[in-house]
C-alpha cells in the first residue's frame, strides 16, 4: 500500500516540454486542471499528496516520476538521459531528505529516468531505453541488493520509457501493449493485454486496490475492470501532448 505522493504543478514552460506525440501544445490552463484532478485522484485512493511548485527552469519537471526511484528502504535519485531533464534531480533531492535515510544517486556515465522502472514487490525491473542505459541500470542493480531488493534489464525497442507500455497491477495482473507482450521475462504474470489502438491507457498505476487509467480508454477500462479493479479514470490529455502518462506524474511510496 502507498501512503504518500510527490507531484509537480506544472509550467507555463511545459510547452516546451520534450514530444514525439504531434499531438500540438499542451494548453495551460487545461494542463493545470487536469493535473488539480490528478491530484484529487490520488487523495481519494487515501494518499497524502505533497504539491511541489512549478518549475519553468525545466519544461519537462512535471513528470517527477523520472527524477527517482522510490523503494521501501531507500530513494535513489537517477540521472535522467535527456540532457534538458538533469537539472531537476537537485530539487527532489532536497524534498526526499524529509523522508528518507538513505539517498543514492546514479552517477556519469550512467543515465537512467525512473520511468523505465517498474516494481514488482521487491524486484524491479529497469527498461533499457534512449534515457536509461547499462551503466545506469547496473548502479540501480547494485543499489537494490545492497538494501536488500534486486533488479534485472528489459531492453526497449520501441517506447519511450518502460512504464510507457506495462504497469504492474499487484495481484500478479500486468496490463501490457505491444513489445511488452511477448517478452518471456513477463510471461510468468497474468497479461491484461491492451490494444494498439488504446496503448495508451496501458500506462495505469496500481494506487491502494484502485486503478487509476487515463479517460476515453473504453476497451482498456473494460479490460482492467474485469480482472477485479476499482477504476478510476483521469483526464490526462494535456499530458499526453508531451508523450506524458499517469505514472510519470507522480511519486507513489
Ligand atoms: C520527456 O520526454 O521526458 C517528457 N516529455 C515525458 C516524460 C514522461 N515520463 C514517463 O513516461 N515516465
Amino acid at each position: 500500500m502507498f501512503k504518500r505522493a510527490i507531484v509537480r504543478t506544472p509550467g507555463k514552460s511545459m510547452i516546451n516540454g520534450l514530444t514525439t506525440a504531434e499531438l500540438g501544445l499542451p494548453n495551460y490552463e487545461n494542463a493545470l486542471a487536469q493535473h488539480a484532478e490528478y491530484i484529487k485522484a490520488l487523495k481519494d485512493c487515501g494518499l497524502e499528496v505533497l504539491v511541489l511548485g512549478e518549475d519553468e527552469r525545466y519544461p519537462d519537471s512535471t513528470f517527477i516520476e523520472d527524477v527517482a526511484l522510490l523503494t521501501r528502504d531507500c530513494a535513489i535519485i537517477t540521472n535522467p538521459g535527456a540532457p534538458s531533464r538533469r537539472g531537476e534531480t537537485t530539487e527532489i533531492k532536497k524534498v526526499l531528505r524529509d523522508y528518507y535515510t538513505h539517498i543514492e544517486e546514479i552517477r556519469e556515465p550512467g543515465t537512467v529516468e525512473a520511468g523505465d522502472i517498474m516494481m514488482v514487490g521487491s524486484h524491479f525491473y529497469i527498461g533499457l531505453s534512449e534515457r536509461t542505459n547499462e551503466s545506469g541500470a547496473q548502479q540501480v542493480i547494485e543499489f537494490l541488493e545492497k538494501y536488500g531488493m534486486s533488479g534485472s534489464v528489459i531492453r526497449l525497442e520501441k517506447v519511450l520509457h518502460l512504464k510507457t507500455g506495462v504497469a504492474y497491477l499487484e495481484h500478479n495482473n500486468l496490463a501490457a501493449f505491444g513489445e511488452f507482450l511477448s517478452k518471456k521475462e513477463f510471461y510468468k504474470f497474468h497479461i491484461l493485454e491492451i490494444g494498439e489502438d488504446e496503448s495508451y491507457a496501458a500506462n495505469c498505476i496500481w494506487v491502494n486496490n484502485r486503478v487509476l487509467i487515463p479517460q476515453g480508454y473504453p476497451k482498456a477500462r473494460e479490460t482492467i475492470k474485469s480482472a477485479g479493479y476499482m477504476i478510476k479514470e483521469v483526464d490526462v490529455s494535456e499530458f499526453r501532448k508531451l508523450d506524458g502518462g499517469l505514472s510519470c506524474l507522480s511519486l507513489r511510496f
